[in-house]
């Protein structure tokens, strides 16, 4: 074998071995952390061309098998109420949601504190799955003021490929079906 391609193909083997250690290292540190995790993060903010409240995505998507870890950011200080059935959170990994600091209902300023139920007349709005398999609800609490929000993380179990409708329980306003886009949308699994 010529000298030079020796030397290429040494080449070539330690970027390989590197490579690999590299990706060893990246598989190892996903299941020593165990299921990978997919973030979902959202925001309910005033639309500034109707005036009214909407979640700031509609089509939501997460791997199969993974734990989407949602956080909502809700900018909405009003508590529209919701029927005492959509006032507690089921469907959550551990039953629970966590409320941030700051939040109203929350820590103020006394780290997150976990929350399995609201007063139904104090929810701002929900984060709702009852389909495919799903029993989701978690009601979500007004913001301090219009820029103080409130902020409520979650972890769900996502299940196998498919697609369901994820919405918001709220009466608020009209706008569920002023803004077909708005309070509702589908979350995809694949
Ligand atoms: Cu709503």
């Amino acid at each position: 074998m010529p000298r030079v391609n020796r030397w290429v193909v040494a080449g070539v083997a330690t970027l390989a071995f590197v490579a690999g250690m590299g990706f060893a290292a990246y598989g190892g540190l996903g299941r020593s952390t165990g299921p990978a995790t997919t973030p979902v993060v959202l925001t309910i903010f005033q639309d500034p061309s109707t005036g009214l409240y909407s979640y700031s995505m509609q089509s939501l998507r997460a791997a199969p098998g993974t734990i989407a870890e949602f956080t909502i950011r809700n900018f909405d200080p009003t508590p529209h109420g919701v029927d005492p059935s959509f006032a507690s959170v089921r469907g959550t990994i551990g039953g629970a949601m966590q409320v941030q600091p700051g939040s109203p209902s929350g820590g103020n300023g006394m780290g997150s504190r976990s929350v399995t139920s609201m007063p139904w007349f104090g929810v701002s709005h929900t984060f709702t799955i009852l389909a495919g398999g799903y029993d989701l609800n978690v009601p979500i609490p007004p913001a301090l003021s219009p820029t103080a929000p409130s902020t409520v993380t979650f972890s769900l179990k996502v299940m196998g490929p498919g697609m369901v409708q994820w919405t918001c329980e709220c009466p608020d306003g009209g706008s569920d079906g002023d803004l077909p886009g708005g309070m509702s949308g589908s979350f995809t699994s694949g």
